[in-house]
């Protein structure tokens, strides 16, 4: 039986500049994704220091915050089977143009640093990554109509 995760997801300010938050959201809940926390906030430096701290070496590392402080970010906790894996698959590839058709980043952007979305990569970041941006109090625990097809046996 596959396990119950959760996950969190960024909308980035590239693809809140192109208007394309809804078209994201959308995708995971055409998909069947329940979505347990979504909210708008600014990033400020200390957060993305920490975000992207397996980065923290790499030359683009202060242009990749600057391009993450530019507008509000969305951010989103998405609950699931496999969430995590789930996610990735259809946000695609880190590098847009070699990212398989069909998925967010290939469909929707051309550009490693505008790649428009991040989507945890591990159940230990995952579980990080949910602390640093929602309370507990903002997470939420409803029961969905159509969960019996996402989450049962469909009858
Ligand atoms: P991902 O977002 O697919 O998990 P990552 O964690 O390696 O990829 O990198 C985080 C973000 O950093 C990525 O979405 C865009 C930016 N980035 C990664 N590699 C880059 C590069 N070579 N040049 C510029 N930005 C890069
Ligand atoms: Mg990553």
């Amino acid at each position: 039986m596959a396990d119950i995760q959760r996950t969190l997801v960024l909308i980035k300010p590239d693809a809140v500049q192109r208007e394309l938050v809804g078209e994201i959201v959308t995708r995971f809940e055409r998909k069947g994704l329940k979505t347990i926390g979504m909210k708008m906030a600014h990033l400020d430096e200390a957060t993305l220091t920490e975000h992207y701290g397996h980065l923290k070496d790499k030359p683009f590392f202060g242009d990749l915050k600057k391009f993450m402080m530019q507008t509000p970010v969305i951010a989103l906790v998405l609950e699931g089977f496999d969430i995590i894996e789930v996610v990735r698959v259809i946000v695609g590839a880190t590098n847009p143009r070699a990212a398989d058709a069909g998925t967010i980043r290939s469909d929707l952007s051309m550009n490693v640093p505008s790649n428009i979305i991040h989507a945890s990569d591990s159940l230990e970041s995952a579980g990080h990554e949910i602390k640093r941006f929602f309370a507990d109090n903002e997470l939420f625990a409803y029961d969905k109509l159509t969960d019996k097809f996402h989450f049962g046996e469909g009858v």
